[in-house]
């Protein structure tokens, strides 16, 4: 299964193709309206969050209510476009600089410059209208596209903010249904009251200075089976091909899987996660320090990775930069943004592994139909159960 998606962030639309789901598979527009929501939340984002209410329209693949196996084409239209319509226009226009917003000076911290080069482009706009992180609303559809499928076999995706800048907040262990509501209803998806108070302060005083702020999140998914992934060659490991999604989410700079970075510190003895077994649940693990996988595989603990975050680097205090044109030194412009889309980030990122997961997942129980895939599942979880 993989997806494909296109689209700039003033332009008319986001699309995206999902292609490989299997057919029969009840299709929730609600779970997917639902999931771009959440994305639209949290406390920080910026005015263009309040143009945008983002719903998706499929447009090839369901019928009925219920996918064809065909691929799956969804559409997610940008309010802001009826403000840009000449600006973005895909037939020439009339005019110079001013009527196309050229944008000449490089901002640093973004794709600008690095992707003017790379495609000779002398408008960086051409850049920045892909490269924002408008587009993550088309990867959070085909998350929730995943998600359809992965409840369908009883696997949870939760999410959570861990850091915000300087603040940290406690990480508090709750039952994954427990820690969807609970984060559902903080403005910064944590579970610590105290954190949340201290962030939002946070957020605020990085408004007021026109500053940005960073963070860590993450992502919980529980009820996977053992065996998704693959020891056997590189880029069939599961931990791995999740930490690319992760990274590759707009701003992300890393990603670390259980303990992560502080298994460097630690003696082996208190990193590996000891086996045990009872008849009732087969086996498990007396602690789930590796975050779930061994060899690249799972192995039934549940999937815990952690992304991290830079601040955003449209700010409203100006960086030092170099106009491509006159190659002298200005300040960076002022731009539209966000003070802190850590929240924001989170819901991406649930969803961009919820994606991965559900790869992994058609890989191991492959088939056309969701009947398919159910029969080669039970038949997986008798033979792990007899083993
Ligand atoms: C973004 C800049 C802002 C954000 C945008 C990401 O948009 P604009 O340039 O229109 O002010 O609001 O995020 C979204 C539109 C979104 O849906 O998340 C950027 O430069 O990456």
């Amino acid at each position: 299964m993989r997806y494909l998606t296109a689209g700039e962030t003033h332009g008319p639309q986001l699309t995206a193709i999902i292609e490989g789901m299997p057919s029969n598979l009840e299709f929730d527009f609600d779970l997917v309206n639902e999931q771009l929501a959440r994305r639209q939340k949290g406390y920080g984002r910026g005015r263009r969050m309040q143009i945008e209410k983002d719903t998706v329209k499929v447009v090839g693949g369901v019928r009925h209510g219920r996918t064809t196996g065909a691929p799956i084409a969804l559409v997610i239209e940008n309010n802001d476009w009826k403000h840009w319509t000449t600006v973005m226009s895909v037939e020439p226009v009339e005019g110079g600089d001013e009527e196309k917003r050229r944008v000449h000076r490089p901002r640093p911290g973004h794709a600008d410059l690095a992707g003017g080069l790379k495609y000779n482009l002398k408008d960086l706009r051409n850049v920045l209208e892909r490269s924002s992180a408008r587009e993550t609303a088309a990867r959070v559809a085909c998350g929730a596209v995943a998600r359809m499928l992965l409840r369908e076999f009883g696997i949870k995706v939760a999410g959570q903010v861990l850091r915000i800048g300087e603040v940290e907040a406690r990480r508090i262990d709750l039952p994954v249904d427990e820690l969807i509501r609970v984060t559902e209803e903080s403005p910064v998806r944590v579970v610590d009251k105290e954190a949340e108070a201290k962030m939002t302060a946070l957020i605020d005083k990085a408004k007021q200075e026109g500053d940005s702020l960073g963070g860590i999140v993450e992502c919980i998914v529980e009820g996977v089976p053992p065996g998704l992934g693959s020891h056997v060659q590189w880029d069939r490991k599961l931990d791995g091909r999740i930490a690319q999604a992760v990274v590759s989410i707009n701003a992300f700079k890393g990603v670390e899987f259980g303990i992560g970075f502080e298994a460097a510190e630690r003696p082996g003895s208190r990193v590996h996660d000891e086996i045990m077994y009872e008849k009732e649940r087969g086996f498990y693990r007396a602690s789930n320090r590796l975050g779930g996988f061994e060899g690249g595989m799972t192995n039934g603990m549940p999937i815990i990775v952690r992304g991290v975050m830079k601040p955003i680097p449209t700010l409203y205090k100006p960086l030092a930069s170099v106009d491509i044109d006159t190659k002298e030194p200005f300040a960076a412009q002022v731009e539209r943004s966000d003070a802190c889309a850590v929240p924001a980030a989170s819901v991406v990122m649930e969803n961009v592994v919820a994606w991965e997961v559900a790869v992994a997942f058609l890989e191991k129980f492959g088939g056309d139909s969701i009947e398919e895939i159910r029969a080669n599942y039970d038949n997986y979880l008798k033979q792990v159960g007899q083993y």
